[in-house]
C-alpha cells in the first residue's frame, strides 16, 4: 500500500478550512493508502502557546478528526504526536544544514506569519525543514494540503531530491494532493485571505465546536461585494466564491451545480443554504466528537501510533545517519 501523511496544527480549534484542505481528504483515501496522520505539536510552537492550552488543542484534535469520520480501528491508520517521536527533530537538524536559509525565508507562510509579530523565532524559518522531515521520515507518497501548504510539500520534494543525489537514493519523492474544491476557504470577513484557525477577528473563520447559532451567524455577516450577481470568479468576487465553495464542500456538489441553483437570486439565499449546508455536516459531528472525548480511547489510539510511528521512523533515521557519517561505522 503506497502511504500518505498529513498533519494538522494543534494551535487553536479547527476550522472549516482545515476541514476541507486536510481532514475531509483523509476520510476520503483512508481505505486506499497507509495512513500516517500525526498533530504537529512542534510546529505549533513556533509562534507563542499557551501550554494548558496545547495539550487540550492536541487531545481535541484527535476527537475532532475521529468525529469527521477518520476511523482509527482501520489496521492501515496511524495516529500520533509529532513531539512523542524524536526522530523528527533529528532529521530536521539534518535538513536545516543542507537548506540554504534564503530558500526558507522565501517561503510564503514565512512571509505571512513573521509580518504579524515584531520578532519571530528561528523556528518560524526552519518549519519547513521539520515538515519535510515529517514527510521524508515515511516515505509519504502523498501529502493531502491545502494551498497553502503547497509550496511546503515542494519544498520537501526538493531536499529528497538532493539527498537522493548527493547520498544515494534514501527519500520517496512526496507529491501534494490538493482537492479540486475547498483548497483556500477564504477569510469570511476579509476574503482575500485564507480562513485560519489562529485569527483574532471573532467572526472570520468557523470552527468546527461552534454552536449552529454562531455558524448561521457568522455566515449571514459574511463579506461579499456589492454587484448583487452570483457567479464564481475568486479574483474578482472572493466573497461569493467563497459562500459557493463552502456550499459545496458541505454539500459535495460541483461548483457548476452550486452556480446554476443560485444565478439570478440574492445572497441572502446563498448565505442560508451555505450555512444550512455547515450546520447539516457540523451538528452530527459534534455529537460524536462528545461521545469520543468521553470514551477513554483516545491514549490507547495515540501510544499504538506512536509506537508504530518510532519503529518506521527509526529505520528511515538510521540510514539517513549512515549516510551523512553520524556516530560510529
Ligand atoms: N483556509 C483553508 N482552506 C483550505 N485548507 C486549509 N488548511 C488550512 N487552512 C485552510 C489546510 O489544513 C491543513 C492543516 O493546516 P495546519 O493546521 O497545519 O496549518 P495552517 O495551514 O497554518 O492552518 P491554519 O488554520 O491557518 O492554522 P494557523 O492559524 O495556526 O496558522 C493543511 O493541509 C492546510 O493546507
Amino acid at each position: 500500500m503506497d502511504r500518505l501523511l498529513t498533519g494538522l496544527q494543534p494551535s487553536g480549534t479547527l476550522t472549516i478550512g482545515n476541514y476541507a484542505g486536510g481532514i475531509s481528504q483523509i476520510v476520503n483515501y483512508q481505505s486506499d493508502y497507509e495512513t500516517f496522520l500525526f498533530i504537529p505539536d512542534m510546529h505549533a510552537i513556533t509562534v507563542p502557546q499557551d501550554p494548558e492550552a496545547l495539550h487540550r488543542n492536541i487531545i481535541n484534535a484527535i476527537a475532532m478528526y475521529i468525529a469527521c469520520g477518520v476511523n482509527p480501528d482501520l489496521p492501515n491508520m496511524h495516529i500520533y504526536i509529532q513531539s512523542e517521536n524524536l526522530y523528527h527533530a533529528n532529521l530536521s537538524w539534518i535538513f536545516e544544514c543542507h537548506t540554504p536559509h534564503g530558500e526558507l525565508t522565501r517561503m510564503h507562510q514565512f512571509k505571512a506569519k513573521s509580518a504579524l509579530h515584531e520578532t519571530f523565532t528561528e523556528g518560524l524559518v526552519t518549519y519547513p525543514d521539520l515538515m519535510a522531515a515529517d514527510i521524508l521520515l515515511y516515505d509519504a507518497k502523498y501529502v493531502p494540503t491545502g494551498i497553502d501548504q503547497k509550496q511546503h510539500v515542494e519544498l520537501a520534494r526538493n531536499i529528497a531530491i538532493r539527498f537522493n543525489n548527493r547520498y544515494g537514493e534514501l527519500f520517496a519523492i512526496p507529491e501534494p494532493l490538493i482537492p479540486s474544491i475547498g483548497a483556500k476557504i477564504r477569510d469570511l470577513q476579509n476574503p482575500e485571505q485564507k480562513m485560519s484557525k489562529s485569527t483574532t477577528n471573532p467572526k472570520a473563520s468557523i470552527f468546527l465546536s461552534d454552536p449552529e447559532k454562531v455558524i448561521r451567524k457568522k455566515i449571514m455577516s459574511a463579506v461579499t461585494d456589492s454587484d448583487g450577481v452570483i457567479k464564481f470568479d475568486e479574483e474578482n468576487k472572493p466573497g461569493v466564491s467563497n459562500l459557493l465553495t463552502i456550499y459545496s464542500v458541505f454539500t459535495g456538489s460541483s461548483i457548476e451545480d452550486a452556480v446554476a441553483k443560485f444565478e439570478g437570486g440574492g445572497y441572502g439565499d446563498l448565505k442560508k443554504a451555505a450555512a444550512d449546508a455547515v450546520v447539516e455536516k457540523l451538528m452530527p459531528m459534534q455529537e460524536k466528537y462528545n461521545d469520543i472525548i468521553n470514551s477513554g480511547r483516545i491514549n490507547e489510539i495515540l501510544d499504538a501510533g506512536r509506537d508504530y510511528s518510532n519503529k518506521i521512523a527509526a529505520e528511515k533515521y538510521e540510514k539517513v545517519r549512515k549516510a551523512v557519517g553520524f556516530g560510529r561505522i
